[in-house]
């Protein structure tokens, strides 16, 4: 196919224009350079693109199909439109100034004829993306194996009946972590895809378990075999596609990870949709992971309040994230790690600007709530309050019943001595919420 000299309808890379400004193609809040806590603000939030939704995915639904004809999506010779997808793709990421993208091994590149020329398409489209990053400077946040589109991965990748698609996994992972570690990316991420089960009638789940520790183990291995500095990152989800999810929620993944003596070795990548479908908040599994020293990297996208699946949606929220922020930012921001919006533009959005300014809006909505954050953190109220919360923990006496060799006896003991009559005190809860909008800008 000839791709269009241009795809997108803004050329230079959009600036920030400030908050009063009405025009779409500039940024409110995101000024990259900006200082906040004495970081430049493109650092704090390290902005990744998804390939998956924004260029691979065509628009369709359970209902219908493809809606947005991209040119790229249309013609013979795959991969040549693999490399027409790559031009848009870096056009984009040059329009919206973002330091990152994200991939799947299939998003670059098609399947081939066999395994080992579907590894191989893969490596051609990253030589592309390696001569592309040079020359404008962005990098890789993620790289990760698409385990779970093609019907071989119905019952699973690791966690499969059939030992070949165990092997076939493996095969893949190796490629893309190679792949990864070669453009300097900076964490590669095991999203469990169809790790887990419809029904327990077909299923031998502890089985299945000492599969996924093992794989683990063995991309671990390998990470460090090829010398990968970067993070192994778990994304936790509770279910969609299988019903039921190995890796529901942060804390079942941080279970897991002990499971397979990986806690220390393997980090989180926690989705605020994900989040939100596991009954928790997303400013919940990122203070679980920091609490934990599991937390690596967001994917920042929401679902629809009213319906219950995975909608993968650009935030618009300023207040939620401002309190996912604030979590991150006490957890001492990303190392590692960054904010990739893994979010799908609505399919009836079907022109190319709309991509465009999906992006630009929720980089404002994360700057913008990045900003509360910090002054949440730097004015300290919130955290003084919790601090007198707990203040009691300060006391000798009872900061020892938490040390080695205090015992059940011994504190009971001086709880009749001292003739205890602990006395509830309010948690304060609408005075803090009242004290979090006094920060809102
Ligand atoms: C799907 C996941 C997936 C991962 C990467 O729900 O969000 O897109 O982020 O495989
Ligand atoms: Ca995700
Ligand atoms: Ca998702």
């Amino acid at each position: 196919m000839n791709a269009p000299a241009r795809f997108f309808p803004a050329d230079e890379p959009l600036r920030y224009v400030g908050p009063l400004s009405r025009d779409p193609y500039g940024f409110r809040w995101y000024d990259k350079d900006q200082l906040v806590l004495g970081k430049r603000m493109e650092d704090h939030l390290r902005f990744a693109v998804a390939y998956w939704h924004s260029f691979t995915w065509p628009g369709g639904d359970p209902f219908g199909g493809e809606t947005f004809l991209r040119p790229w999506m249309h013609g013979a010779d795959e991969m040549a439109l693999a490399r027409a997808k790559a031009d848009v793709a870096f056009e984009l990421f040059r329009i919206l100034d973002v330091p990152f993208f994200c991939f799947h091994d299939r998003d670059i590149a098609p399947e081939g004829a066999n395994l080992k020329e579907s590894n191989a398409n893969v490596r051609a489209i990253a030589e592309i993306f390696a001569r592309k990053m040079e020359s404008s400077k962005v990098r890789l946040l993620w790289g990760t194996a698409n385990l779970f589109s093609h019907r071989r991965f119905m019952s699973g990748a690791a966690t499969n009946p059939d030992p070949d698609v165990f092997a076939w996994s493996a095969a893949q992972v190796k490629n893309v972590l190679e792949v990864t570690h070669e453009l300097g990316g900076e964490n590669y991420v095991l999203w469990g895809g169809r790790e887990g089960y419809e029904t327990l009638l077909n299923t031998d789940l502890p089985r299945e378990l000492d599969q996924m520790a093992r794989f683990l183990n063995l991309v671990v291995e390998h990470k460090h075999k090829i010398g990968f500095k970067g993070t192994i990152l778990i994304e936790p989800k509770p279910q969609e596609p299988t019903k039921h999810q190995y890796d529901f929620d942060v804390g079942t993944v941080y279970g897991l990870l002990c499971r397979a003596g990986l806690e220390k070795e393997v980090k989180v990548n926690v989705e605020a949709n994900h989040a939100t479908l596991a009954g928790h908040s997303f400013e919940h599994e990122i203070a679980m992971a920091a609490a934990l020293g599991i937390f690596g990297s967001i994917d920042m996208n929401k679902g629809d309040a009213q319906s219950g699946w995975d909608t993968d949606q650009f935030p618009t929220n300023v207040e939620d994230t401002a309190l996912a922020m604030y979590e991150i930012l006490r957890a001492g921001g990303y190392t590692t790690g960054g904010t990739n919006f893994d979010a799908k533009i609505r399919r009836q959005s079907i022109d190319p600007e709309d991509l465009v300014l999906a992006h630009v809006g929720a980089m404002d909505v994360c700057a913008r709530a990045l900003l509360i954050a910090a002054d949440m953190l730097e004015d300290g109220a919130l955290q003084k309050a919790v601090d007198e919360r707990y203040a009691g923990w300060n006391e000798p006496q009872n900061r020892a019943m938490l040390r080695e060799g205090a015992s059940l006896e011994a504190i009971a003991a001086r709880a009749e001595a001292d003739d205890l009559d602990p006395q509830p005190r309010s948690g304060r809860q609408e005075r803090l919420e009242t004290l979090v909008s006094s920060y809102f800008r």
